[in-house]
């Protein structure tokens, strides 16, 4: 089952089948626990569409939800980081968060600064290499039990936190630093692990990047983030948590104004953005 949220209400994809419901509160609507038992039997009560467009309609599907984010979960994140923040001298300290037993997890971005499919994600003035993040996001519901899935690009400067650790918050919260949909991946059980992530990065209708990852490759759990999100912070709307990238360009790659960011996970379906 897959929720979109459009502009005036919520649309409920099973089987082929569309659901719609207008007006929603989308807060209410999507923080329940056992959301997929919910929304099937809530569906009954809900007009019939014949068919559905992900178009321009489709809005990312946050209302007052918080992103938070986590860092190093794949092999590639923690190399590549501690090749960039080594003239620095913060290169060990990707390496010893990688095996700690207390993951990185940061807060990533507001409703207001996230754009949805087709919306344009930034580049900051001040930042000379920049890469998108291609990440399972998990919505986790406020009593803490993951209750879907969605696509989030964790827009990153890899020049300003090359330059210093510290400056992980400028280097990663900004306006239009992420995107996040096109939907909420509604399943019974979990998603599978074999579940590809795939980046395509475009300029000028041309392919300019490819990469992709199978989940199963995270060090981490999926409970285990959701477990250190949910020690001392409670979401009473619930939470969006990005789970890292295991998907990083060569160095010698940054993004430019007008470049076309696919970013593919099976099941969930393909968020597009562009850079502004
Ligand atoms: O350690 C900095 C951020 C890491 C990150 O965003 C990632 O691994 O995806
Ligand atoms: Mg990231």
């Amino acid at each position: 089952m897959k929720i979109y949220k459009t502009k005036n209400g919520a649309v409920v994809e099973l089987k082929n089948n569309f659901y719609y419901k207008e007006p929603v509160n989308w807060d209410t609507l999507v923080n329940r626990k056992d959301l997929h038992g919910v929304l099937l039997n809530d569906i009954k009560k809900w007009s019939r569409l014949q068919n559905f467009e992900i178009d321009t309609n489709i809005q990312a599907p946050i209302a007052n939800q918080e992103i938070w984010a986590s860092g190093v979960t794949y092999k590639r994140s923690r190399e590549a980081r501690m090749e960039e923040s080594k003239k620095a001298g913060g290169g060990s300290f990707y390496d010893r968060v990688y095996d700690a037993d207390r993951p990185e997890l940061f807060f990533k971005a507001t409703p207001a600064r996230t754009v949805g499919n087709g919306g344009k994600v930034r580049i900051r003035k001040d930042s000379t290499w920049d890469v998108p993040e291609p990440e399972l996001t998990l919505f986790i519901c406020s009593e803490g039990s993951i209750e879907g899935y969605t696509i989030g690009n964790d827009m990153s400067s890899r020049s300003i936190e090359g330059e210093n650790p510290l400056y992980l918050p400028q280097a990663k919260t900004y306006d239009g630093c992420a995107g996040l949909g096109p939907c909420i991946y509604v399943p019974e059980k979990p998603i599978a692990p074999e579940s590809m992530i795939s980046l395509e990065i475009f300029r000028k209708k041309g392919s300019i990047f490819k990469g992709q990852i199978a989940i199963s490759n995270m060090k981490r759990k999926h409970q285990e983030l959701v477990g250190f999100l949910f020690r001392e912070c409670s979401f009473p709307k619930g939470v969006f948590l990005m789970t890292g990238t295991g998907i990083i360009p060569p160095d010698e790659f940054t993004l430019k104004s007008g470049d076309e960011i696919r970013i593919q996970i099976e099941h969930i379906g393909v968020l597009v953005n562009f850079v502004a």
